[in-house]
């Protein structure tokens, strides 16, 4: 099939985010294309093939809101939906909404130039295609662009490596060999118990703990499906008034002011249920006074030591260096009892550094580990990264990498000053990856397409963000995150895993509700903040 070269616009990406984007500027009759790295939809959920690989929101909160019938169609098999099965969906949706047509594959964007006076961008892929578009939006994902450790020997070990965000497609067997996992995130944790299970002996290299609740995953039951299918509709109204996009209880009281016992009750009641947001959400100030945070923090403690039966290793896995929250929480499955079994052996990162690779393993400055099959879970150049990697030029031909060398400037994380019609779902400085990330994908979805069917209807041709609008953006998120205990940890949302990369809280702790009605009120009072433009009137 042939595809045209110039379009109303172009969409980056064919995850969650670039398949809704397109079903929906379908529906409003723009000509859209998508370009897709992958050879097929799903975006997190196609790279992310490695063992254990799983959503910590439930599933059918985790899903689309956009098609009721979908959404009585579609049936989820467990609360917390592993990765074959979101994949499956995500494929289900494509063919049910015809999006394949309109998808480049195997494509990857590799510049897209603002040209001024036409007010059109030229996008470039990598298999030598430039198109020219009115609109360009940016649906490259906040977890994309994934990133190995800045250690030397990478290419000399001769054994095989693996990263979690790029696992082959047929699976590995690491059955009988001796493994390493370096990294102990959210895709460590996943990993490591089923990796355990395979291997003769794994060794994982911890830098930094995390802090995990068991997930108590199981099967759904049809009667619990049948009710939530039931009351699908002041659900999905529930989570996108929330402030995670997952509905809880609203917390009213600090962590302080009530008992011990009141306290440790609540947080078992949120271990019990194997909800993150129970936990970091059950008081108003855990994810803002220390002190209120330290008796999250050492509940979760008490429970890693509970699981793990040597004590000096439950000390090593218990986090004490960040406010539990503040770095990504996990949700496992029989992670910190993996550490039980005698062939599974954990090296502290902290104590003995590691020095890099050589030919046959894994060197720190203590000792030298023989190994067959070496998995990177080292995560992700957050946020940003999956943008910054394109050449992207606005105004001047000023590039967005050098823009944000600073860190990243937006107006509400959609839109950037000096690069009119461009357009970040989820990008820095939303909420984003402080949510469900399927209600802030559709939020920005929905505002992007209802911007430029606006356009559309009143013969306007541009819309920028204001740089008003976007100082003063930049400086209310920043003021949001101070009132944090966020900026206290080095994490991946502070931009402090890639190293020279500045430290920001990049993602806006306001709130899903909240912010979703700041965005629909600046829409509704005439794109306040935004320049727009009369279209150009063809020569
Ligand atoms: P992505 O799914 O990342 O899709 C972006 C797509 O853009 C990719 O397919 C990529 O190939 C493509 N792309 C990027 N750059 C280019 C380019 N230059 N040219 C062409 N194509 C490009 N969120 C939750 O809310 N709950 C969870 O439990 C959860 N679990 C997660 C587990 C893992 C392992 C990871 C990595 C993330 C998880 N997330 C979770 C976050 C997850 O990324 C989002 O929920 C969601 O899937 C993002 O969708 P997206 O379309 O915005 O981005
Ligand atoms: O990546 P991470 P991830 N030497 O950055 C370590 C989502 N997600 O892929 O903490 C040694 O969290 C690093 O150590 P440190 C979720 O949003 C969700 O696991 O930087 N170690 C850390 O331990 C998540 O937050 C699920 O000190 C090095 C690990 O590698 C995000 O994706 C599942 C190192 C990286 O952890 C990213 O998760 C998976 C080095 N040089 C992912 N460099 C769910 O369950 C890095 N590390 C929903």
């Amino acid at each position: 099939m042939t595809h045209p070269r110039e379009v109303d616009a172009v969409i980056v990406g064919a995850g969650f985010a670039g398949m809704y984007q397109l079903h929906r500027l379908r529906e409003l009759g723009f000509t859209t294309r998508v370009f897709e790295a992958g050879d097929g939809v799903g975006g997190t959920w196609y790279w992310n093939r490695y063992p254990g690989a799983r959503c910590d929101v439930e599933s059918m909160s985790y899903s689309y809101s956009f098609s009721p019938e979908l959404e009585q169609d579609w049936e989820w098999t467990e609360k917390y939906p592993a990765q074959p099965e979101i994949l499956r969906y995500a494929e289900h949706v494509a063919d049910r909404f015809d999006l394949g047509r309109d998808i480049t594959f195997e494509t990857r964007v590799t510049s897209a130039a603002y040209d001024e006076g036409r007010e059109r961008w030229l996008v470039t892929t990598d298999t030598g295609e430039t198109v020219d578009t009115q609109f360009l939006i940016m649906a490259t994902g906040c977890l994309s662009a994934s990133k190995l450790p800045e250690v030397p020997g990478l290419d000399r070990f001769q054994g095989q490596t693996f990263h979690t965000a790029h696992w082959p497609r047929g699976g590995v067997d690491f059955t009988g060999q001796r493994v390493a996992v370096i990294g102990t995130g959210s895709s460590g944790v996943q990993s490591i118990p089923i990796i355990a299970s395979q291997a003769a002996e794994l060794t994982v290299f911890q830098r930094t703990p995390a802090f995990s609740l068991a997930a108590r995953n199981r099967p759904l039951e049809q009667s619990e499906i049948d009710q939530m299918k039931a009351r699908y509709r002041d659900w999905r109204a529930a989570q996108r008034a929330s402030g995670f996009g997952v509905p809880i209880e609203p917390a009213t009281k600090s962590a302080l002011e009530v008992s011990e016992a009141e306290r440790t009750a609540k947080y078992q009641g949120a271990w019990d249920g194997g909800t993150l947001t129970a936990i970091i959400g059950g008081y108003t100030d855990i994810l803002a006074d220390r002190e209120a945070n330290e008796t999250a923090a050492e509940f979760v403690r008490q429970k890693i030591r509970e699981r793990v039966t040597d004590p000096q290793v439950a000390e090593t896995l218990s986090p004490r260096s960040y406010p539990i929250g503040t770095k990504r929480p996990c949700l496992d499955t029989n992670y910190y009892e993996t550490y039980n079994q005698p062939h599974v052996h954990l090296v502290d990162l902290r104590k003995t550094p590691l020095v890099g690779l050589t030919e046959t393993g894994v060197a720190t400055s203590e000792d030298s580990y023989d190994l067959d099959a070496v998995v990177f879970a080292t995560g992700f150049d957050a946020m940003t990264g999956a943008l910054t990697a394109i050449d992207i030029r606005g105004r001047g031909a000023v590039a967005l990498k050098e823009k944000w060398s600073e860190g990243p400037r937006s107006y509400l994380g959609l839109c950037v000053t000096g690069f009119p019609n461009l357009f970040t779902i989820t990008g820095p400085s939303s909420p984003s990856v402080l949510s469900n990330m399927i209600v802030s994908i559709e939020q920005h979805v929905e505002w992007v397409s209802d911007a430029l069917a606006h356009l559309r209807q009143n013969g306007l041709g541009t819309i920028e963000a204001t740089a008003e609008a976007e100082d003063g953006w930049v400086a209310h998120v920043e003021e949001v995150g101070n009132a944090t205990l966020y900026p206290q940890a080095d994490s991946w949302y502070m931009g402090s895993n890639v190293p020279g990369k500045p430290r920001v809280f990049m993602a806006y702790i306001g709130g899903v509700g909240p912010y979703r009605e700041l965005c629909t009120e600046i829409a509704e009072n005439g794109y306040r903040g935004f320049a727009l433009t009369p279209a150009l009137t063809p020569a």
